[in-house]
């Protein structure tokens, strides 16, 4: 692919780094006020770190305010995919409950943690999830149970399931956990090979957790379809009255609807900008490679920047991933040769 060539001619010459340090971290026409009131300023864990208003997650029925350091960050492939994320800053402990919310909310099944709790004696993020077969009991018949917590054969990642429950509204719902351990921040992981794995694992949950959804929201469709007899022509009626076609509050509208069958992913680090952008960059990188069209990465930073400031913190971040993303691209073309050309290789191996 071109556009992959002159990313390793960029690299190597060192023009692509260059424009990824003239790119501005911050869109300046985008506002940034609600984070600067003083009520929030102790829901931020960095001064210098703040959302912009467009792109803020405000929350619902929150008795201390809406605010949380969140941004929605929606990046949409040529093919007719929208990636939804949600980059966020690691929990404090006055927002840990808002966090939750916030995930229950977005009907979120995924939270991926790019940090450790502690690193080099500070601390980077509030331990906002129970230990495993533990419950947080956040009060209101809130609750989060952590279980099933194991980690990868190669000790760099851990996953948990976390089962949320609302006793007030009955809700009850499972979410996965990924924990990437050995990434400290403003730098990058010490293993190319382990990222791709960890990227891909993150995809392989997205995938699996959206069918589940598609499927469960088919089968309410169909329920009530049968419920009220009503047919296709029904159900489409209901959409246009902006009604929910699956047991959403009534109020839910279309839009509530597809975005409960397409949640965003979770994602967060300390400050939610350096090691949460160079995530969302590489998962964007290969899904347009997927896709068969061309990755420009500086135009993705930028994409994310308008939706978040200072998406991918440092040069270093940048080149890691302009580096994985070839190794990714050879990867792929790898795999697709020994697809193609079975015959060759098992002609070869009989020689
Ligand atoms: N700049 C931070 C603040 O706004 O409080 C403080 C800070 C400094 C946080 C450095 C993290 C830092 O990273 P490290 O732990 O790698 O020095
Ligand atoms: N004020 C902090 C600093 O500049 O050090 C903010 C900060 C902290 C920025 C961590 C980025 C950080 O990394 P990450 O987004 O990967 O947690």
């Amino acid at each position: 692919q071109q556009s992959l060539l002159l990313l390793s001619d960029g690299i190597a010459s060192g023009t692509l780094l260059s424009q990824y340090e003239q790119m501005y971290r911050k869109n300046c026409d985008l506002s940034i006020t609600e984070a600067r009131k003083p009520e929030n300023a102790s829901k931020n864990r960095y001064r210098d770190i703040s959302p912009y208003d467009c792109t803020r997650v405000v929350l619902m029925n929150q008795p201390d305010g809406d605010y949380i350091n969140a941004n929605y960050v929606n990046m949409e492939i040529p093919n007719g995919t929208i990636n939804r994320y949600i980059a966020t800053q690691g929990p404090l402990g006055n927002t840990v409950k808002d966090f939750w919310r916030m995930v229950q909310q977005e009907s979120s099944h995924l939270i991926v943690m790019l940090t450790t709790v502690m690193e080099r004696g500070r601390v980077k993020c509030h331990q906002y999830w129970p230990a495993n077969d533990e419950i947080l009991d956040m009060g209101q018949n809130f609750t989060i149970k952590c279980f099933n917590e194991h980690a990868d054969e190669t000790g760099s990642f851990v996953f948990r399931d976390m089962l949320m429950s609302d006793g007030n509204t009955g809700e009850k719902r499972t979410i996965q956990h990924m924990q990437y351990l050995a990434w400290p921040d403003h730098g990058v992981p010490s293993d190319p090979k382990l990222f791709l794995s960890f990227t891909e694992k993150v995809r392989l949950a997205r995938n699996t957790t959206l069918l589940q959804e598609i499927e469960a929201t088919l089968k309410q469709v169909k329920l009530k379809d049968a419920d009220e007899n009503g047919g296709l022509d029904g159900e489409r009626k209901n959409y246009e009255n902006g009604e929910s076609p699956c047991d959403l509050p009534p109020s839910t509208s279309v839009h509530q609807c597809i975005s409960a069958a397409n949640p965003p992913i979770i994602i967060h680090c300390s400050a939610g900008i350096g090691r949460t952008g160079v995530l969302i960059l590489m998962d964007t990188a290969l899904a347009l490679m997927e896709a068969k069209e061309p990755v420009y990465p500086l135009d993705i930073v930028q994409t994310m920047r308008d939706q978040r400031a200072s998406m991918v913190q440092n040069v270093s971040q940048y080149k890691f991933v302009c580096e994985c993303i070839i190794a990714a691209y050879n990867k792929m073309l790898e795999e697709d040769e020994t697809k193609t050309s079975p015959r060759a290789t098992s002609a070869a191996g009989s020689e």
